[in-house]
């Protein structure tokens, strides 16, 4: 299993899966991919209220905990644009490296951020308020090989592309180990853009949510490490529980998708019984009766 830091120098592009809580963050790494997005979006909607830092940090940070102890790949934290100012920013640093995540991402918005597929309030930070940020981390993380990513929302609220550009060269300066380039656009034209007319030297992280056609290996020639597919997980389930609870309601009965759903026999495994058991028979079996 590779280190955050060596998915992001790799040599080809790092898949990262979003998840919300340790099952999922489970069936990432089972699935293969290389590494966990905590989302915003998707711990935010998994508890029902909107991904506009509704949840406190405390609140995710304990979701981050049960994400962390649920997988062995590396765990990048979305974390808004820092839960408030920049001594805020020192704080969430201490508690997320505290729970042995590898990695935390912000971006330069304000608090209360929104989520950046909503249209209008889209309000970007200062860029040198920002780098005050990004520097905070690096000044505050104990483990040198934490990292932070720095997400630019210049596309995402309008400012342009070679606004965008500019404040790339300013996180790099400030000591973000890799930018996040985020678009909201149907194609990724914008992102491959960017990719080119970005100088610097640290890699690109994406999230192609809303432009799903791309093509991995082009995209790694342009200076992209790191794939992020930020929420389909949790798309794929509202769509399955929704489609169960409605058989269920309407036949009155289980047997319509017994065989669409997985077997008791999974879930325990997944959420580690049979481990659970056998960790306790090897326990027992240091202890004999006659010897106590
Ligand atoms: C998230 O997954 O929470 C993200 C990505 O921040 S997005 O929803 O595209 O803003
Ligand atoms: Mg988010």
């Amino acid at each position: 299993m590779k280190k955050f830091k060596e998915l992001l120098n790799g040599n080809k592009v790092a898949k990262v899966m979003g998840v919300h809580n340790g099952l999922t963050a489970k069936l990432a790494e089972e699935a293969g991919y290389d590494a966990v997005w905590a989302s915003g979006l998707e711990i935010s909607a998994s508890q029902a209220v909107p991904d506009a830092n509704i949840l406190t940090m405390s609140e995710n940070l304990q979701v981050v905990e049960n994400i962390r102890e649920s997988t062995k790949i590396p765990v990048l934290c979305d974390c808004d644009s820092g839960y408030g100012g920049l001594n805020n920013t020192v704080r969430m640093v201490e508690k997320y490296e505290s729970v042995g995540v590898d990695a935390i991402c912000i971006e330069d918005k304000l608090f209360p951020k929104m989520n950046s597929f909503i249209e209008n309030n889209q309000v970007l930070a200062d860029r040198i308020d920002f780098c005050e940020k990004i520097r905070s981390i690096k000044i505050t993380q104990e483990n040198p090989d934490f990292c932070a990513v720095a997400r630019i929302e210049s596309l995402i609220a309008g400012e342009g592309m070679e606004k965008a550009l500019e404040r790339a060269e300013l996180y790099e300066k400030a000591g973000a180990d890799a930018l996040l380039i985020h678009s909201k656009a149907t194609d990724a034209k914008e992102i491959k853009e960017f990719a080119k007319g970005y100088i610097g030297k640290l890699p690109l992280i994406i999230v192609p949510t809303t432009y799903p056609d791309i093509d991995l290996n082009e995209l790694y020639k342009l200076g992209i490490r790191m794939v992020i597919f930020a929420n389909q997980g949790l798309r794929s389930a509202v769509n399955s529980i929704k489609a169960t609870f409605d058989k269920i309601i309407e036949f009155e009965k289980t047997t319509v998708v017994e065989d669409e759903i997985a077997p008791m026999s999974e879930i325990f495994r997944l959420q580690g019984m049979y481990d659970m058991l056998e960790n306790e028979r090897k326990i027992k079996n240091t202890i004999s009766k006659e010897d106590f």
